[in-house]
């Protein structure tokens, strides 16, 4: 099989054969066969009388049917993903809070006017408050939102359409605590608690929606602080990666330490001089927190996810910087070929092989010098003879928050920035609205799948958002622009793309595809489909609005799915999930789930097929309409 479809990627790889450096592929090719049950998800390690591996009606050792062991894997799977998001919004909260005391100066409050924005939304009255003051209460009720209340979390709540919030109460799937549908998710899976795989189900969809609310506090959180991204131009790919400077690489999620490093990496460039850079520093990002300093600054991003190990074998890249998630272990190995320094900096992410500096709010500055410092350093020792940067890099258009949007849109009708998007869904310009998300897997050659779907939904007139590592594909692939816009949208989309960006300034079309962030600014789509639906009067079911997730790799992935379901979307997956061996299960996720929530998942391996379906679904959407 094909590992990879972007030409700086297979460049790379072919200098890891020769050299003989194993990457995720070769160590995926070792794997095979994989475990049946495991695929299939019908294999349960719960309890210690495991593991238990079921088919058909077999059943484990305590009665489990598989339906119930594929349920609560799922479910488990949900509550990972959540615990991460919402951990990764926790440490924000933190941040902000001590921002607001005093204790963190390096974090200043950036973005007055949205945290007045969240406040409002929270029904925090702003009125007088210094903004410190009001960011402690902001943070305050974030944090009140981790544990059980009697009340529903406030960020699932507050950024849902009416109709959704009383769908949710309807189902007994509104969390009371982020932290708690967590906990509750553990506990109702553990040994010989819920055994019905429907109720299972639900407990996994009350999760995502815990998910939901930590992904949609960590983007205002970050907002708030390091500033709400505008339209910016930058470039992807390996070959951002420079011979001539100390290359360094942010990796991992939360900007609390990459946007710091990003604000003061340009202090050291002389340092970099001194030691034969005459590039200086150049910082680069790669996977979610690349995205999180490219949409605020532009940062060029070096790759993502799947390819990670790549831009340490390029022999470029003096220190890769982690905080957490996504981190491939393996990116310990392949530093050690080279002279690439590893620096973890998060106490719960260490890394056998890597130098761990920790990071502190209270010392963000310092550290962040000291680390870059480590990359000057570590650059010294770089082999200009084992440096190979491929020549590849796209330019790309980011930085589109749900505000950068409407700030466009506004353009067009200052008065009602959103009329110009809903005239044109209902006038059949746009058809409807996919939001890609999710990341590479290695399953799939790499942006395969992303990018025939995009080509195929373009060229329907499917307006088309991304994030996370499905913005960094579409980014390499040079879909973040608007000469993409001019090659693959069908007529009615270049017209509207044409007409909003002119009208923007940008002097010719939008993007084709709209990278709104990381990952966890996938709820920044919602909020678009939120206030499109508002506006309409009807609820998120009706909208023609659909997602996919063509190569999702991780637990993270599958909450976002599932909360996209529950928030009444069609959504894609574009590998099959561990579900089938429990019939029941796979049922409710891909047609009863249907009567209860409007959305579904679409199970399709196939991107043309899975971008017919999605069309499909558009259009079904579209004559509920009556448009
Ligand atoms: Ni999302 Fe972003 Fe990428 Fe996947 Fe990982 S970096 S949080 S999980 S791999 S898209
Ligand atoms: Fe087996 Fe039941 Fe234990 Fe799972 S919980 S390992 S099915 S005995």
């Amino acid at each position: 099989m094909e590992r990879t479809i972007d030409l700086a990627s297979k460049a790379i790889l072919q200098i890891a054969e020769r050299e003989g450096y194993p990457t995720i592929w070769d160590r995926f090719a070792a794997q095979m066969p994989q475990c049946g049950f495991g695929e299939l998800g019908t294999c349960c390690r719960i309890c210690l009388q495991g593991p238990c591996r079921v088919r058909g009606a077999q059943l484990g050792a305590c009665g489990a049917t598989a339906d119930a062991i594929v349920a609560r894997n799922l479910a488990r799977a949900i509550a990972a993903g959540t615990a991460a998001h919402s951990g990764h919004a926790k440490h924000l909260a933190h941040t902000l809070l001590r921002s607001a005391q005093g204790q963190a100066a390096d974090y200043p409050i950036k973005d007055e006017a949205k945290l007045k924005a969240v406040a409002a939304r929270l029904g925090i009255p702003a009125d007088g408050k210094a903004a410190d003051e009001l960011a402690r209460e902001v943070a305050q009720v974030a944090l009140a939102d981790f544990s059980e209340k009697q009340t529903p979390v406030a960020w699932a709540a507050t950024n849902v359409t009416q109709g959704r919030v009383e769908t949710f109460l309807k189902h007994g799937v509104m969390p009371t605590g982020i932290d708690s549908a967590i906990s509750e998710v553990m506990h109702r899976t553990t040994y010989g608690c819920d055994a019905d795989p429907v109720n299972l189900l639900l407990g996994g969809i009350k999760c995502a929606l815990a998910d939901f609310a930590g992904m949609h506090m960590a983007t205002d959180l970050a907002d708030i602080l390091f500033s709400t991204p505008k339209p910016v131009v930058t470039q992807a790919n390996l070959g951002v990666l420079k011979p001539d400077a100390v290359n360094i690489a942010v990796h991992g999620h939360n900007p609390v330490l990459s946007d710091v490093i990003a604000q003061v990496a340009h202090e050291l460039d002389e340092e970099a001089r001194a030691v034969g850079a005459p590039g200086g520093v150049n910082l680069v990002g790669i996977c979610c927190t690349g995205n999180e300093v490219l949409m605020r600054h532009g940062i060029p991003s070096a790759t993502h996810s799947v390819s990670q190990e790549l831009a340490v074998l390029t022999g470029a890249l003096d220190a890769i910087v982690v905080e957490y998630q996504c981190i491939m272990p393996g990116l310990a190995t392949v530093a050690e070929c080279y002279h690439t320094r590893l620096i973890t900096t998060m106490p719960i992410t260490k890394i056998p092989g890597a130098t761990h500096i920790e990071f502190s709010e209270e010392k963000a500055r310092e550290t962040a010098l000291k680390i870059i410092r480590q990359g000057i350093e570590a650059f010294k020792q770089r082999d200009p003879k084992k440096v190979n940067i491929p020549p590849h890099r796209s330019t790309a258009v980011a930085g589109f928050s749900t505000e950068a949007i409407v700030e466009a849109l506004s353009q067009v009708n200052a008065e009602d920035p959103l009329k110009p998007l809903i005239d044109n869904i209902v006038n059949g310009n746009v058809q409807g609205v996919c939001l890609f998300a999710g990341c590479n897997n290695v399953r799939v050659p790499q942006d395969s799948s992303f990018i025939a779907m995009a080509k195929e939904l373009a060229s329907k007139n499917v307006l088309l958002l991304a994030t996370g590592c499905g913005a960094g594909a579409f980014a390499r692939h040079g879909l973040l622009t608007g000469d993409a816009t001019s090659e693959y949208a069908g007529d009615g989309l270049k017209a509207v793309l044409t007409a909003v960006g002119q009208a923007a300034g940008l002097g010719g079309p939008l993007p084709l595809v709209l990278h709104m962030g990381s990952c966890v600014d996938n709820t920044r789509a919602a909020d678009v489909a939120v206030a499109v639906a508002n506006k309409l009067g009807v609820d998120l079911d009706r909208l023609p609005v659909v997602a996919s997730a063509p190569e999702a790799t991780t637990e993270k992935a599958i909450a976002i799915g599932t909360w996209a379901v529950a928030a009444g979307l069609p959504t894609h997956v574009g590998v099959v999930p561990p579900v089938l061996g429990g019939p029941a299960v796979a049922k409710v996720l891909t047609e009863d789930v249907k009567s209860l929530f409007g959305g579904y998942f679409i199970v399709e391996t196939d991107p043309v097929m899975a971008a017919e379906k999605l069309v499909g679904a558009i259009e079904e959407r579209r004559r509920g309409l009556a448009i």
